[in-house]
């Protein structure tokens, strides 16, 4: 697959560590020189750059967390002055006061190129056409993958969330080759095209989808594959690191290389803060290396995964993230079980005649209640031998295997569920407020 930068896709590890090392203590100088919150964390540490000497001394820097962007709403941590500052995302803001994070023109190019690197890792060339369903505006997915796609060569048609109708019209009209979109609204609009008689294998041109924002599961990937005649690749990123474009599968889709020549990743023990080992799961933690506007030293993305440096049979030497399996404030804690809602995604999905939706809701009177709500695959609840009860015993017997606890699943019609254009909301939490 042809790479957009080559050179540095492929340049070989040791050599990427030096550069990492390189970078990373000169970003330690800046954000200490420029940001104040930077150096009233060094001055409590009883440090200064100057004990920041190479990648060893790492862990000697401070974390940064969420909070610290909430504490210094609306501008951020800024490094640079507000003239300098070319663009402005946001996160919504529905958790809390919202996280700002600034770019300057040079941010602006680094970003672009990373995710024109990631489009090309997927197999996007100059000649596809584009059709982008990423919310345009504050939501960085929009106008992150338009630009990167633009910077390929691509057509990109910068339709953004919703309007489920019209991206099946212009999907076919346009024959769009690329989608980019969450993998919830793919499954979504996989079901729409069926619904309105689209047969994606005659009548659409689809050869890639873009996913990222969300997890999704294998499960997921080859029903939307299945469903919508494409390949499916996952992108990785958030708001505070530019946005999408963090990291990418390549076509052997054995984990998402990090641009590693951009983001010193990390993975740590979340609740000791002790660095692991590559290999070992943990929370990802993330140095960014030429941020100019908002630098951001060993920031808590709070995703959980594996890191490895292990070749990959592509040539990148980026190393790369192995099973993503949630975030750690995702994670419920029912009746005092750690509960993950992918490991409840794996197991649904792995049911034959379940549909790819379904919602997860904890409730407490005495004790928690896990309730499952499962929505059915049209042929399997309309067939006329359907035992509704042996089925969500069946149900509730396989997610007691994997999760240690009983959950009281319900099975629901076709279509029950609301769809969303974007990030799934698929966990309800009544004890909390
Ligand atoms: O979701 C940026 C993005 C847009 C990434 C489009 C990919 C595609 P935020 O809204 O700040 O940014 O959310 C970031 O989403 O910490 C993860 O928990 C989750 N996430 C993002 N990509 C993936 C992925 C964008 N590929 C948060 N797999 C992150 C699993 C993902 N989770």
């Amino acid at each position: 697959m042809p790479m957009f930068s080559p050179k540095i896709e492929t340049l070989k590890a040791a050599a990427i560590r030096e550069l990492q090392e390189e970078r990373f203590v000169k970003m330690v100088k800046y954000a200490y020189e420029r940001v104040p919150m930077y150096r009233e964390r060094f001055q409590e540490r009883n440090i200064t750059p100057d004990d920041i000497k190479g990648l060893e001394d790492v862990p000697k820097v401070p974390f940064t967390y969420k909070n610290d962007l909430r504490d210094h709403y609306p501008y951020g941590i800024l490094a640079v002055p507000v003239s300098e500052i070319v663009r402005f995302h946001s996160s919504s803001g529905t958790t809390g006061t919202p996280t700002v994070v600034s770019y300057t023109r040079k941010d602006m190019e680094t970003w672009i190129n990373l995710m024109a690197r990631c489009l090309a890792s997927a197999g996007v060339t100059g000649e596809d056409i584009v059709q982008n369903t990423y919310g345009y505006g504050l939501f960085t997915g929009g106008l992150g993958y338009h630009y990167g796609a633009e910077r390929l060569g691509c057509a990109v048609v910068p339709v953004g969330s919703g309007n489920t109708k019209r991206q099946l019209d212009i999907m076919k009209d346009f024959k769009t080759t690329v989608l980019c979109c969450t993998p919830s609204y793919a499954t979504y609009l996989a079901e729409a095209a069926r619904e309105a008689g689209i047969d994606p294998l005659q009548d659409l041109s689809l050869k890639i989808a873009m996913f990222g924002a969300e997890p999704w599961s294998e499960e997921q990937r080859k029903h939307i594959e299945k469903n919508l005649n494409l390949k499916a690749t996952d992108c990785y990123g958030m708001s505070e690191l530019y946005g999408p474009g963090v990291a990418v599968e390549c076509e052997y889709q054995n984990g998402l290389h990090v641009w590693a020549d951009e983001f010193y990743v990390e993975t740590i023990d979340p609740e000791t803060g002790d660095v692991l080992e590559p290999g070992e799961k943990g929370e990802m933690v993330i140095t960014m290396l030429s941020r100019e506007a908002m630098p951001l030293l060993r920031y808590r993305t709070r995703d959980i995964c594996m890191i490895t440096w292990d070749e990959c049979q592509c040539g990148r030497s980026h190393p790369r993230i192995m099973s993503m399996s949630g975030r750690s404030d995702d994670m419920l804690i029912v009746g005092g079980v750690n509960v993950f809602p992918s490991q409840i995604e794996s197991v649904l999905f792995e049911i034959p005649g379940v549909a790819k939706q379904y919602q997860i809701i904890i409730d407490r009177d005495i004790l928690d209640h896990l309730y499952v709500k499962v929505e059915m695959e049209p042929a399997m609840w309309e067939s006329p031998g359907f035992d509704k009860d042996s089925f969500t015993w069946k149900v509730a017997e396989n997610l007691k295997s994997v999760l240690m606890i009983t959950a009281r699943v319900k099975l629901l019609a076709p279509g029950s569920i609301e769809r969303t254009e974007g990030k799934a909301k698929r966990v309800i939490d009544l004890r909390k407020g």
